[in-house]
């Protein structure tokens, strides 16, 4: 399923270009436009879901969500963020600070993060 109005469904058709750095069958990993830390990593659901709840509620969904987070761990030991940490966020509707309406994971790192997060 994908959204025509959607800015992450239309970077995962090709629409939009991104810089990629991971592609699987489940997500796709982009560098953040962005970046709020020296590494900032997105790892979009090629699947249209607004959030996690909404993949956990699909016929598969939690599968899914695991290879998602596979994948973030994965971007993060590739960018070579392993040692010293990392964070790995996924902002999810209006409180949550999210502000684009397609299931996404943050990774970020190559700084000190700080908490609470703000
Ligand atoms: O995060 C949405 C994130 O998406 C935010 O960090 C900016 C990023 N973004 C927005 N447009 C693009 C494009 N075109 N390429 C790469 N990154 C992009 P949220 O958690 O929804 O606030």
């Amino acid at each position: 399923m994908t959204d025509q109005e959607c800015i992450f469904c239309r970077i995962l058709n090709g629409e939009i270009p991104s810089k990629k750095i991971l592609e699987e069958a489940d997500g796709v990993a982009i560098l953040d436009v962005n970046p709020q830390a020296p590494f900032h990593a997105l790892v979009l659901s090629r699947r249209h879901v607004g959030d996690m709840a909404t993949l956990l509620k699909v016929d598969g969904g939690e599968r899914v969500a695991g290879k998602l987070m596979r994948m973030a761990v994965n971007v993060a030991r590739d960018a070579g963020l392993s040692p010293d940490g990392y964070r790995v966020v996924i902002n999810t509707g209006n409180n949550g600070g999210q502000t684009v309406a397609h299931l996404h994971v943050h990774v970020l790192g190559g700084r000190q993060m700080v908490w609470p997060p703000g």
